[in-house]
């Protein structure tokens, strides 16, 4: 268990969402480990914090349990990005983003920025079976915390059958177009309220991945990293404006602390 009181404080917080298996804790892995391993269904939630030249940004992989689906709001609260993901060939992954995880991100920053991204690609799509040669690695430091948030249910649960498809044996066929992905993105911008011109487009922000073979892997987050730039320094001008307490520096003191503000 790494020692919290040392760790960097992120700037920013990325979040992904979506049903369960459709892979985001391998996109995680893959994006800070270079690798695809093994998983288990995610309970509760984990953090991982990347270094992004001098800021920090966690980047939150959620449980796709229906059981887990309250804390999802909570994960949310605050996240300067969303990763909305689906496996690309499960039509029923894109429809749960809608029906299940959008209202989730209500309590996400008012501008906060959306992706939606469809993983599994290399089972349908050949160029996504190539691993990326651009397999470059940055030896950023990466920190993991877990947060088990409900360790009873934990021990609880059985971990969910893999998919049918990687049971079969039989080469799954592709369900979700990106066509499909990008509508979405639409609706997603109109139950924001924001005006479809001025947001980023919807090209730019659907994303299909491979988590298998890394295929737009970093490009997904690296993309993410930059268009929440303008929101890490936002925060950093408001903390400057108005500081807060340190509770850390009071410690021990015995003295009372004031903020500057009154
Ligand atoms: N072929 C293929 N399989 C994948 C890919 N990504 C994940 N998988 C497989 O899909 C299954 C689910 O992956 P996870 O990363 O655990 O899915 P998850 O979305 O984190 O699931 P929950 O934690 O239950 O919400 C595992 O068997 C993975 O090996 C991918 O890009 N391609
Ligand atoms: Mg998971």
């Amino acid at each position: 268990m790494p020692d919290v009181s040392k760790m960097k404080k992120p700037d920013v917080k990325v979040v992904l969402l979506g049903d369960m298996h459709v892979g985001k804790t391998s996109l995680l892995h893959r994006y800070t480990e270079r690798k695809f391993k093994d998983t288990t269904s995610t309970v509760g939630g984990a953090f991982f914090l990347k270094q992004w030249g001098p800021y920090n940004i966690s980047i939150w992989d959620t449980a796709g349990r229906e059981q887990f689906h309250g804390l999802g709001s909570m994960y949310c609260r605050g996240a300067a990005a969303v990763i909305l993901t689906y496996d690309v060939t499960n039509w029923q992954s894109l429809s749960e983003l809608e029906e299940r995880f959008l209202s989730l991100t209500d309590t996400a920053n008012h501008d906060c920025i959306y992706a939606i991204v469809g993983n599994k690609a290399d089972l349908t799509d050949p160029k996504a079976q190539l691993s990326p040669n651009s397999d470059s690695f940055s030896e950023d430091q990466t920190d993991i915390v877990e947060d088990r948030t409900e360790p009873q249910v934990l021990s609880a649960c059985p971990t969910p059958p893999a998919s049918p498809t990687s049971l079969s044996g039989v080469v799954p066929r592709k369900q979700v177009s990106r066509e499909d992905a990008m509508a979405l993105y639409g609706r997603i911008l109109r139950y924001k309220g924001l005006d479809e011109k001025s947001s980023l487009p919807a090209d730019k922000m659907c994303f299909e991945t491979s988590a298998k073979t890394g295929y737009n892997v970093d490009a997904l987050f690296e993309t993410l990293f930059d268009l929440v730039l303008p929101s890490i320094l936002r925060k950093r001008h408001e903390n400057h404006e108005s500081p807060t307490v340190d509770l850390e520096d009071c410690r021990g003191s015995g003295k009372r602390v004031r903020s500057s503000c009154c």
